[in-house]
């Protein structure tokens, strides 16, 4: 059983999306019914309208820092739509159905959507040089081959200036279950679909890799012996309490929702210490994941996928459903959410997220008292938060771990499928990647996730400390010639809160309150602790420009409401420089201030063999982590 707004109902239950009762609450069915109703009744819309995305436009801090429960609720959306040929962001007061603000993007591109690929697909298979260029590689049944704009991509060429400009591959489903069917290597089809003509068709001729292989049970063959059944059970029934999207669990509070381009968003972690309720987070989530590939020839080249300023609407929203008993306990409790059709219906995504407390048979501390024998242990529990992210052939899976010593660990998995492509059967196979399966190359590549946590210790106001360990060298006296020290900066200006992992070189970021002091005479911090691979591409790489946020691990920024996205708003074929990039350029203070930080999360990927058909899950995570927030172990006073 788990108890929601008081009420018990059953473990393993789904909850629907309900009517908001928190400022923070995802858009309801009937919220983005509102919403079509106040776009129609502006008379703003033609009937070429074509929705690709609607999410909670929150109200700034402040007010939601005020809102007391039972208080009205400011209800606003942010709608992005393609009208004509042009892109447009709207503002819709969802209380008043009244459209507050109406922009076209000028200069500005837009996520891609299943009609445009379907458009860019019809001209590229019109093109007689597209057919030949089929025919010469021995296809004759065109009925299931298709040319998708799989590489968006843009280099800023003058073709590209202006227009809506796609790089297209073609390939054949004939024969495929599972998986991918073949890809044609060597045929790229550059179309400009805001002007409905084909470019160029480059051919430079390719192999064939043949039909790969795939997933299904019939493609799998004969499976091993099953384990005995593990199950993790919970008899009593949840420990944590929901009041719609807020949640209570082991002195955490925390509200979270479903975005439908964000994924997870977590916002109001608190921890009750001592009966007081102390802030921790405003809110974290993803907010952009970039994911370059290492092929120097077209349209490999063009391979560079902002997955969530460009594929939101064209997958769905990026949370799948999660299967129960499966991708998550079947005692967890679900959430529903929303998205919209391009004709803005909302339709039901079930079981994107579920909630359950885990134990592994881990413990949360343990030490052998003095003289051996008796052993201090205590068991540990955490509370996860997940959502599974469909990215195209990749899966992402997320964890946000609560845990009972007062830190939050964030683990990232990476599943799914290799990109790839047909061998040539020459040493040059292995110029930007390996084979991997028959026939298949699985081309080199790096992901970069961007992480925005808008950290709130003990308040608002906080600073970035960086703890440097450095090598002191000692006097000749001393038998040491060396030890390392601990050297802390504050961070004055975002200039010094962009940070570097580095191994050699290590930091410790401290998010501080200036204003409170520890026990200690110390000011209380939250670390945040995550180091990844960051960015081999060399600084003038024009695909490196555009995702600017993988210069550094770490940024901090003045909070901004309107700076969500570490590529800017519209990363999908943008100019280079927007986002952290651009908002950072000012130099702004950010000492004693309201501070968020990005945490990139990187790691390069060379593909293997045992990444096909799919992907072993590959896990990341990054923890934020008590540092002189408590005044002893929090976790101490678990029961044995
Ligand atoms: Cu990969």
């Amino acid at each position: 059983m788990v108890t929601v707004a008081g009420m018990l109902v059953p473990a393993g239950a789904a909850l629907h999306g309900q009517t908001p009762l928190h400022p923070l609450d995802q858009l309801s069915a009937r919220e983005h019914w509102a919403i079509y109703d106040a776009l129609q009744s502006s008379g703003k819309l033609d009937s070429t309208f074509r929705l690709l995305y609607e999410g909670l436009k929150e109200p700034v801090k402040s007010e939601v820092l005020a809102w007391r429960p039972g208080q009205p609720l400011k209800r606003e959306a942010l709608v992005h739509l393609t009208q004509g040929k042009f892109g447009y962001e709207a503002v819709v007061d969802i209380t008043g159905k009244n459209v507050v603000s109406w922009t076209q993007l000028p200069g500005k591109q837009y996520m891609t959507s299943g009609p445009e690929s379907r458009a860019a697909d019809a001209l590229a298979m019109k093109d007689p040089r597209v057919k030949e260029a089929l025919r010469k590689r021995g296809v004759t049944d065109f009925t299931h081959v298709g040319c998708s704009p799989a590489n968006n991509g843009y280099f800023d060429l003058p073709e590209e200036r202006n227009a809506r400009v796609l790089h297209l591959s073609c390939g054949d489903d004939r024969n495929r279950i599972s998986g991918y069917g073949e890809s044609f290597d060597g045929l790229v089809i550059v179309v400009d679909l805001t002007n409905e003509k084909v470019l160029r068709v480059l051919d430079v001729g390719g192999a064939r890799s043949g039909l790969p292989d795939g997933h299904s049970p019939e493609e799998i063959g004969a499976t091993r012996a099953p384990v005995n059944p593990v199950e993790m059970v919970q008899p009593k029934g949840a420990t944590y309490t929901l009041n719609g999207h807020e949640v209570e669990w082991q002195n955490w509070k925390f509200h979270f929702r479903m975005d439908m381009r964000r994924g997870l968003v977590v916002s109001r972690v608190r921890y009750v210490d001592g009966g007081k309720e102390r802030s921790v987070m405003y809110q974290g989530s993803l907010s952009e994941l970039f994911v370059p590939y290492m092929d120097a020839a077209d349209p490999w080249n063009y391979q560079g996928y902002f997955d969530l300023g460009t594929y939101p609407f064209a997958f769905g929203g990026i949370a799948s459903s999660l299967e129960p008993g499966v991708e998550c306990p079947r005692y967890a409790t679900y959430f529903h959410s929303y998205v919209v059709t391009e004709k803005g219906a909302p339709r039901e995504r079930q079981r994107t997220a579920c909630l359950f407390e885990r134990n592994t048979g881990d413990v949360a501390w343990r030490h052998t008292r003095a003289g051996g024998g008796v052993n201090e242990a205590r068991p540990r529990t955490d509370l996860v938060l997940r959502m599974y992210m469909n990215a195209g052939n990749y899966d992402y899976l997320f964890d946000w771990v609560l845990q009972q010593d007062g830190s939050i660990t964030v683990n990232l998995g990476a599943t799914g499928m290799d990109q790839v492509k047909a061998a040539s059967g020459t040493p040059k196979d292995n110029d930007y990647g390996r084979i991997i399966a028959n026939k298949l190359v699985g081309v080199n590549h790096s992901h970069f996730f961007s992480f925005r946590l808008d950290m709130d210790v003990d308040g608002t106001q906080n600073s970035l400390l960086v703890d440097k360990l450095q090598t002191t060298t000692l006097p000749k006296d001393n038998p040491r010639r060396s030890i390392w020290t601990v050297n802390t900066l504050t961070a004055q200006t975002e200039k010094d809160g962009m940070r570097m992992s580095a191994m050699n070189a290590p930091e410790v970021w401290r998010i501080v309150n200036p204003a409170v002091m520890n026990p200690f005479g110390w000011p209380v911090g939250y670390e945040i602790e995550g180091h990844g691979a960051m960015s081999l591409m060399s600084p003038d790489d024009y695909m490196r420009k555009r995702a600017g946020f993988v210069d550094h691990t770490l940024w901090t920024t003045p909070y901004a409401p309107a700076e969500l996205y570490a590529s800017g708003d519209y990363p999908t074929n943008s100019v280079a420089g927007d986002g952290l990039t651009r908002w950072t350029s000012a130099n702004r203070a950010i000492a004693n201030t309201d501070v968020v930080t990005w945490l990139t999360l990187g790691f390069h990927h060379v593909p293997r063999p045992e990444d096909w058909p799919v992907m072993p899950v590959a896990w990341h995570s990054f923890a934020i982590k008590p540092v002189g927030f408590f005044g002893r172990s929090p976790s101490i006073d678990l029961p044995r």
